[in-house]
């Protein structure tokens, strides 16, 4: 079975790293080998150093989707959780990379600053934190994703079932 990445893409706290944990996991249980490329965990060592401009996102996302691809070439499936707020950067990792699922989370502002458990939303919107994501800093949606995920209504459990359920219809599980 060859491999594939699965991209998600989305608002800060909007279920990424918790998706993509559960979904690395129910993979591993059907002897799928699984990288995760997760966006805190790629900022402390692939990007460490990078901010938060335009340039140093891209130039994080095209670090993600050059190790994606890597990890995509031997084999195994990749799974990256950086926002990646830029349609067009996220649309050349697409085009590099041969089998790419993006998944976008979708979850309303109100909701994300309702929940907030590390208090950056109530922050940026204090104009604390300046340029964050979805505030005062662009996040472009996907056009045409794989998976749309509505993480601020339906269940974690439900949204892992979209995205399995889209890997089988593929044929890449
Ligand atoms: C967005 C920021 C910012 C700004 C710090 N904008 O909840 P978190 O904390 O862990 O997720 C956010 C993370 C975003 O990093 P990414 O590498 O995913 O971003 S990108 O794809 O745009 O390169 C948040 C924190 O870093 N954070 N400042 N200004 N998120």
């Amino acid at each position: 079975m060859g491999g594939f990445v699965v991209w998600f893409t989305g608002l800060s706290g909007a279920g990424k790293s918790t998706l993509g944990a559960m979904l690395a996991a129910e993979l591993r249980a059907r002897g799928v080998h699984v990288e995760v490329l997760d966006g805190d965990e790629v900022r402390t060592h692939l990007s460490k150093g990078l901010g938060f401009s335009r340039e140093d996102r891209d130039t994080n996302v095209r670090r993600i989707g050059f190790v994606a691809k890597l990890v995509a070439r031997s084999g195994a499936c990749a799974i990256t959780g950086a926002i990646s707020p830029f349609r067009a950067i996220r649309d050349e990792q697409r085009a590099q990379i041969e089998r790419f699922v993006e998944v976008y989370c979708s979850a309303s502002i109100d909701a994300l600053a309702a929940r907030d458990p590390k208090g950056l939303y109530r922050k940026a919107l204090a104009g604390e934190i300046k340029g964050f994501t979805g505030v005062d800093d662009p996040y472009e949606p996907p056009l045409a994703p794989e998976v749309t995920l509505s993480t601020d209504h339906e269940s974690k459990e439900e949204s892992l079932a979209k995205i399995v359920g889209k890997l089988e219809e593929l044929g890449f599980v």
